[in-house]
């Protein structure tokens, strides 16, 4: 069988669990590895087994035998990377969010329709499987119709001043950091499980510290917490470490949401609350095996992810028995097997986030930050999203 050449560009945090995703995947060959710096990509190269790195992605652009590349560097550099990549024939996979404004997002979607390349946001977070059973559920008229929606998406570890990561300059993060890397995740998947748009909101956003300690060398995410006091400076900041948000899904429906890289004990608290004329269900990523599904005339009961008692659309998503826990690293193989699928065969469905997507989250930081501004409901324009249904 000839594998799919592919190349992964940045080895930050996401780098790392991309590469282990695609070599779960059989039909692909991960051929190269793209990293700022010659050394710094032959390093990483070489820790993970990769034979062939580069300090400028570029190069690997010309090489025709690989056919996709995965971006998964700093936000700043999703847009010209994945507009090189397109423009040389390779279809990509960008990490979320999908740019830094509109205006990129929209061009980015412009191109990979002209080239009739695939093309992925990489908002993994839709393939656990107990989310995929809730929209499923939800798909089959059990929820009835949605009325409200609630949750968030805490994490902790940019609670100190002293806490630094890239996204937190906007130069490199874009101006949106927490609603950026947490907000477009959270509204990707209650758009997802729910069928329905977010169609207006009203964001406040909160920067508790105004200057933070950055540390004088480079700092990897989720990794800053050994550092002592002479190794910082103090600079300013200009990117939120919380936001809350009201929104309006659809015509009728309603909800609430919080984002935040401050709040302590949550390390990736992300969750969901589905409240429907029928019923309802939540789901939280910390203890991704369970689905709550509550009812008002008889008990709610808890169901533990198990294959056989999904609804039958769902299965597919869960690649384990009963009882053997699924969690983060498994999305990224369940997203980047349906992008292969339509990377071998471009008349299957896409059954995973496209770019267009991304660029809904896009016009939606785009509004968040527009309402916070104004102290104000804004509207969010409609975007025509192009992922299959099933
Ligand atoms: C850091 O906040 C981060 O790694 C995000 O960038 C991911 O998208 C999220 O899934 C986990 O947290």
């Amino acid at each position: 069988m000839r594998k799919i050449k592919t190349a992964v560009f940045g080895t930050g945090f996401v780098g790392r669990v991309h590469v282990e995703g695609i070599r779960r995947l059989g039909n692909v060959e991960l051929a190269a590895i793209a990293e700022q710096g010659d050394e710094r990509a032959k390093k990483f190269a070489a820790e993970v087994g990769v034979e062939r790195s580069a300090g400028d992605y570029r190069t690997l652009l010309d090489d025709k035998e690989i056919q996709a590349v995965h971006i998964c560097t700093p936000n700043f550099l999703h847009f010209p990377m994945a507009k090189a990549a397109l423009e040389a024939g390779k279809h990509v996979v960008c990490e979320k969010p999908l740019a830094t404004s509109v205006a990129e997002a929209e061009e980015m979607v412009k191109l990979a329709r002209a080239k009739n390349l695939a093309n992925c946001t990489n908002h993994n977070l839709r393939y656990y499987p107990m989310v995929q059973h809730l929209r499923r559920i939800r798909e089959a008229g059990e929820l009835g119709d949605i009325l409200c929606v609630q949750g968030t998406y805490s994490q902790d570890w940019l609670l100190y001043d002293t806490d630094w990561n890239w996204r937190i300059d906007s130069k490199d993060g874009g101006k949106l950091r927490v609603f950026g890397d947490l907000g477009t995740h959270w509204c990707d998947m209650i758009q997802h499980v729910t069928g329905l748009q977010i169609t207006a909101l009203c964001a406040d956003l909160q920067t508790f510290h105004k200057t933070r300690k950055r540390p004088k060398g480079a700092i990897e995410t989720f990794a800053g917490k050994t550092l002592k006091p002479e190794d910082y400076e103090v600079v300013p900041v200009d990117t939120e470490d919380f936001a809350a948000i009201m929104i309006r899904l659809g015509d009728r429906a309603r909800g609430a949401f919080t984002v935040s890289q401050v709040s302590a004990g949550r390390k990736n608290g992300l969750s969901i609350e589905v409240y429907g004329t029928k019923g309802s269900a939540a789901w939280a990523q910390e203890r991704p095996d369970e689905l709550w599904l509550g009812q008002r005339n008889s008990p709610n009961q808890v169901m533990i992810k198990d294959p056989s008692l999904m609804a039958e659309k769902a299965r597919s998503y869960a690649d384990l028995p009963g009882g053997h826990s699924e969690g983060y690293d498994d999305t990224f193989k369940q997203i980047f097997r349906r992008f292969y699928r339509t990377v071998e065969d471009r008349s299957a469905p896409a059954e995973y986030p496209q770019f267009s997507d991304g660029l809904h989250e896009m016009r939606i930081c785009e509004k968040v930050l527009e309402s916070s501004t104004k102290h104000a409901w804004v509207d969010v324009p409609s975007t025509k999203t192009e992922s299959a249904a099933s």
